[in-house]
């Protein structure tokens, strides 16, 4: 299997993020991705290849014009203000939360930067547009690979993708490469896609982008979100709607799930998959439900992420992987690669 390696990806290295009150190191490091190259590299899983560049027009497929816009000059916009804001990241301190107004579009650049923020946890930096753009041109490149032949390709991005929606960050994430491969792999000529997101969050961005929708069926495993993030959706009463009523499934685990009842979930979400006929799966692949993730609470081993490959893969299916979360540093070049390792 290819893997398309994020070069930009280190340009994103956002400082802090807050916990209780203080400022602490971030989670999501620039060398997450490094410890998984030189795992892939070290076990010879496949060629590393560079993403090419899709522009523009994929990614708006996704996201709303006036929410890129917004990323694309955040940064400049930031450092304007005042130029020692170029050593600080930029968090967001005010939200347009209900019964405020989101169709005016503020001037302000800290009124902007609120009205496209689901959180204060994801900062955005100088790097940021660059990273999350040439993230999706991974993911791209990937789903076309897939899409000429290649029975799977692997998108070796950060930071991750699925709590961005079509028109806000969050959760450490700007662009929603998963969605915009699923998108892009529609445009090209897919009836049906599967979206299977087995990270330890409920990826709310990619589940509300085809929320509505028939063609891209969304199915994801993860912490219940009563007590983990994204809290405000991923249940399992959320099923789809209109058009799209029965193509979404949520099954939400309790913290502290052991792996075996993990994988009873993964069971049910592999038959909603195939029933569900796609033409390609895009995985959106964490490594964050590993025992040993600081900020996450399920209890799967290093060894049962080769389990969880080999059901992946007996899927058959033309598979579009991209890579999400994982925060145990150590051990996520030996968890990731043992979840690839079938598709090897
Ligand atoms: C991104 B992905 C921890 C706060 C957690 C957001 C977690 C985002 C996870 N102090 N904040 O799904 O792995
Ligand atoms: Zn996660």
């Amino acid at each position: 299997m290819k893997a398309i390696y994020n070069h930009h990806h280190s340009l994103h290295q956002g400082r802090s993020e807050f916990f209780r009150g203080a400022q602490v190191p971030a989670f999501e490091r620039a060398d997450r991705v490094d410890h998984v190259l030189a795992e892939w590299q070290r076990r010879q899983m496949g060629e590393v290849i560079a993403p090419q560049d899709f522009g523009l027009g994929p990614i708006l497929a996704v996201h709303s014009a006036r929410y890129i816009d917004f990323l694309q000059s955040a940064w400049a916009r930031w450092t304007a203000l005042d130029p020692a804001n170029a050593q600080r990241d930029a968090f967001p301190s005010v939200w347009a939360i209900r019964s405020l107004r989101d169709d005016v579009l503020p001037t302000s650049f800290a009124a902007q930067l609120g009205l496209f923020s689901m959180d204060s946890g994801t900062p955005l930096t100088a790097g940021s547009w660059q990273a999350a753009k040439t993230g999706a041109d991974c993911a791209l490149t990937a789903a076309e690979l897939v899409r000429s032949g290649a029975r799977s390709a692997f998108a070796l991005t950060r930071p991750p993708g699925h709590h961005a929606g079509a028109d806000f960050l969050g959760g450490y994430c700007f662009i929603n490469h998963a969605a915009v491969a699923a998108q892009y792999l529609r445009a090209q000529g897919a009836s049906r896609v599967a979206v299977l997101d087995v990270d330890y969050h409920h990826g709310n961005g990619t589940q509300s982008i085809f929320y509505d929708r028939a063609d891209v069926l969304y199915v994801s495993i993860h912490g219940d979100p009563r007590t983990e993030f994204p809290f405000y959706l991923g249940h399992a009463d959320e099923t789809g709607r209109g058009e799209g009523a029965g193509f979404n499934l949520n099954l939400p685990l309790p913290a502290g799930t052991p792996a075996a009842r993990w994988f009873e979930a993964l069971d049910a979400a592999l038959v909603k998959v195939r029933a569900h006929g796609p033409d390609v799966l895009v995985l959106s692949l964490g490594v964050d439900t590993y025992e040993g993730d600081p900020i996450s609470h399920f209890r799967l081993t290093s060894e049962d992420y080769l389990r969880m490959s080999e059901r992946l893969a007996a899927l058959a299916l033309p598979t579009v992987i991209v890579f999400e979360g994982g925060y145990a540093i150590e051990e996520i070049g030996v968890n990731t690669a043992n979840a690839l390792a079938a598709f090897t």
